[in-house]
């Protein structure tokens, strides 16, 4: 299989996919840094393992974007992470910058590859992306709600102590303070979130997810999450790779649907070889639609911050 993925940014987050990505044999990396040696030594790193594992994966460290011709996907994960206190609004300007120049390279030496951002603030970063590299949106979506998602369904599986695969949910909106826990899309085995836990510990929950990040942030004291950021990705990838057209919250630019036009915000998308197959509009409740319209605005208020 001639597959490559290239991931650009070697720090956290993007170390730990290139590591998922050679270590399920789905593909060859490329890995991209400004940092090059540091780049080089963890791609040695990576290789070394691989006799260990039995793979026969290969991937390359460089600082120059002529490696990244035909590859199938590519992963932004270059810029600066949040200190603690930090919002990831905070970001903006530095990895502006950064996003810039990297799809200003994708756009020359990938013109057909599919992107993924992760580099925050995630909805105005792949806004950026998008519209610096002139792909369709369908070839440009940002990683959120599925990592969202499943901090959520951690925290309820194990409040709940129900097994993770029982908790379904959407997390929609923003990746940031304002993304909306959609409950009417949450259930535990089929039953209404609110039928199975009390609404008191229910907003505990929500609060804690949506602050789940800071947490880690914190108790890291320097960076920010990456097993499961990484993660999220993985999921991403192997759902445009394996073509699933599995439904996912991703960032992705809207016309229309939803009453929002001209941003990256978090919706539901299958998601399959094309990239954003389509935009899935779900049922909102009235709380729910006026959350997500406030967490809209937050994006734009970021969008300002980069036009
Ligand atoms: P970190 O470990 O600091 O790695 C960032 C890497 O980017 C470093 O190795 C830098 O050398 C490199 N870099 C900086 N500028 C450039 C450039 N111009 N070209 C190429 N490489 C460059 O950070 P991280 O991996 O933990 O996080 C990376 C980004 O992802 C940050 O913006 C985080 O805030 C963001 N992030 C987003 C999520 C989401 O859920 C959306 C989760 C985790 C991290």
């Amino acid at each position: 299989m001639d597959r490559k993925i290239a991931v650009i940014g070697a720090g956290a987050v993007g170390a730990t996919l290139a590591q998922r990505i050679l270590e399920s044999g789905i593909a060859d990396v490329v890995l991209v840094d400004i940092a090059k040696n540091m780049a080089i030594g963890k791609a040695f790193d990576l290789l070394d393992a691989a006799p260990m594992l039995g793979h026969e994966r290969t991937i390359k460290a460089t600082d120059n974007y002529e490696d990244i011709r035909s590859s199938r996907i590519i992963v932004i994960t270059a810029g600066l992470t949040r200190k603690p206190g930090m919002t990831r609004e905070d970001l903006v300007a530095k990895n502006a910058a950064i996003v810039r120049e990297v799809s200003n390279n994708i756009k020359e030496k990938a013109p057909d590859a599919l992107v993924i951002v992760v580099t925050n603030p995630l909805d105005a970063m792949t806004y950026l992306t998008y519209k610096t590299t002139g792909f369709t949106k369908q070839r440009v979506m940002g990683m959120a709600g599925v990592l969202d998602g499943s901090r959520f369904i951690e925290l309820l599986a194990d409040e709940l102590k129900v097994p993770r695969s029982s908790v379904k949910t959407l997390i929609l909106g923003s990746h940031g303070d304002t993304m909306v826990a959609a409950l009417s899309h949450t259930t535990v085995n089929g039953k209404r979130i609110q039928d199975v836990l009390a609404k008191d510990k229910l907003e505990k929950i929500v609060k804690r997810t949506c602050d789940r990040g800071a947490e880690i942030v914190s108790l890291f004291g320097t960076g920010s999450a990456y097993y499961s950021p990484s993660a999220a990705v993985y999921k991403m990838i192997t759902a445009i790779l394996d073509d699933t057209k599995e439904t996912m919250a991703v960032s992705a630019y809207l016309e229309g649907e939803y009453g929002l036009k001209d941003m990256y915000i978090g919706v539901p998308c299958r998601i399959g070889k094309n990239g954003i197959e389509n935009v899935v509009e779900v049922d909102l409740s009235t709380d729910e639609k006026s959350a997500f319209l406030k967490s809209a605005q937050a994006i734009k208020s970021s969008l300002e911050l980069i036009k």
